[in-house]
């Protein structure tokens, strides 16, 4: 069973990434992402999809045109988890072309 990450944990998670939050409503993170295009936006996608699929961990996200907002929660806590921030870690080693 997965662990819902502690609040020292997630906070110390939180400042391993870029830009990412707590979600408003939710027990979630999420980062809001701008391509210049949807090719561009798609692209990223893509990249994210198939991590996801390795991981066996998802993101939940909404995209238009160059935007693609990403709010990730492990749905098997309840909550954030290690599997979140490894997630998050990925993506914005992507976005970043790093
Ligand atoms: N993705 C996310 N974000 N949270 C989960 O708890 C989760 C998942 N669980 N992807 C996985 C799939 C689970 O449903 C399968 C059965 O392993």
């Amino acid at each position: 069973m997965v662990q819902k990450l502690s609040a020292d944990d997630r906070a110390a998670g939180l400042t391993q990434l870029n830009g990412w939050r707590d979600a408003s409503d939710r027990d979630a993170i999420e980062k809001s992402f701008q391509f210049p295009d949807f090719n561009t936006a798609w692209g990223f996608m893509t990249q994210v999809a198939l991590q996801a699929e390795k991981l066996d961990h998802h993101p939940e996200w909404f995209n238009v045109y160059g935007t693609v907002n990403i709010t990730l929660s492990t749905h098997d806590c309840s909550g954030v988890s290690e599997r979140d921030i490894r997630l998050a870690k990925f993506i914005d080693g992507i976005a970043t072309g790093t």
